[in-house]
């Protein structure tokens, strides 16, 4: 089926590529600090799926393991010449599905990307609350493993779980991923724009950045700004674009 052969060198049915968001500093939106790597499927018949839907099925086939490596080899080539030719010291945050936090993590780490040409501190692994139903300390044993390659790890949608507190605390990450639903609507409402700030306060305090999601106009940037958010991630910066576009940029920002 698709399924299977969208894994293959030549996709025929379920068409899989990837787009890069720009992460900026929210007090220089000209510094490009790296991206998100999003996910895209085109089906022939189906036409756009969205990539929750993908990583659903794909996990429920048992062929979670094999999209997150997929995804790491994808990344590795496209991005690979940038970082051995050209120098580039920028960021790459890959979203973890659930099958990727295993004990094999470290070894898929190290074939897919380091053996490419793409040095490990390039890399920020995100995680969600899906991801975390091990316990706790396997998964910082994880981190601790791959901080030691030079990883970095952000805790990813934050705010929107059940127990997003209780994550922050437990799990050694580095990045905290500030999810949208808090930033809509504060330049129309103080109480939700301290709210921001409380949240963003805190990832100070936890020695965390503050990765502060669809930031999407000056007004929210500018609120942003000002209560100490390190760095945006959204429209108002720029839209997912394909690694082309990003590395254009890349030469004309940096
Ligand atoms: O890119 P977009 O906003 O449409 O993504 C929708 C959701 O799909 C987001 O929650 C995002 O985290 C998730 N997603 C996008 N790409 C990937 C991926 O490569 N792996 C996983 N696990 N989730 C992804
Ligand atoms: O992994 P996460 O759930 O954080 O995925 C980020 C998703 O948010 C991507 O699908 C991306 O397309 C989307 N996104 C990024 N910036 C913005 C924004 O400014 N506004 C909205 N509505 N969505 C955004
Ligand atoms: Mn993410
Ligand atoms: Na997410």
């Amino acid at each position: 089926s698709g399924l299977v052969r969208f894994f293959n060198d030549e996709p025929t049915s379920l068409r899989l590529h990837l787009v890069y968001q720009p992460i900026v500093r929210a007090d220089d939106r000209h510094l490009v600090t790296g991206a998100e790597v999003l996910l895209r499927c085109r089906d022939d018949s189906l036409g756009f799926v969205p990539p929750n839907r993908v990583v659903d099925i794909c996990e429920r086939f048992g062929l979670g393991g094999d999209l997150g490596r997929w995804l790491f080899r994808q990344v590795a080539l496209e991005t690979g010449p940038l970082y051995r030719n050209l120098g580039f010291r920028g960021n790459l945050s890959i979203n973890l599905n659930p099958s990727m936090l295993t004990e094999r993590l470290v070894e898929d780490v190290q074939t897919c990307l380091i053996d490419e040409g793409l040095p490990a501190s390039a890399l920020c692994l995100e995680i969600t609350e899906d991801n975390a139903a091990l316990e706790f300390a396997i998964i910082n044993e994880l981190i601790e493993r791959l901080h030691g390659l030079g990883l970095e790890f952000a805790l990813d949608d934050f705010g929107t779980g059940h127990s997003s507190l209780e994550y922050v605390r437990e799990l050694q990450v580095d990045r905290l991923k500030i999810d949208r639903c808090f930033v809509d609507g504060i330049e129309d409402d103080p109480d939700k724009c301290r709210f921001l700030g409380s949240i963003i306060a805190m990832s100070e305090q936890a020695y965390m950045k503050s990765v502060i999601e669809g930031v999407e106009n000056e007004a929210q940037w500018q609120l942003v700004e000002q209560l100490g958010g390190v760095l945006i991630q959204g429209y108002h910066a720029h839209r997912p674009m394909t690694f082309n576009d990003y590395m254009a940029l890349l030469m004309t920002e940096t």
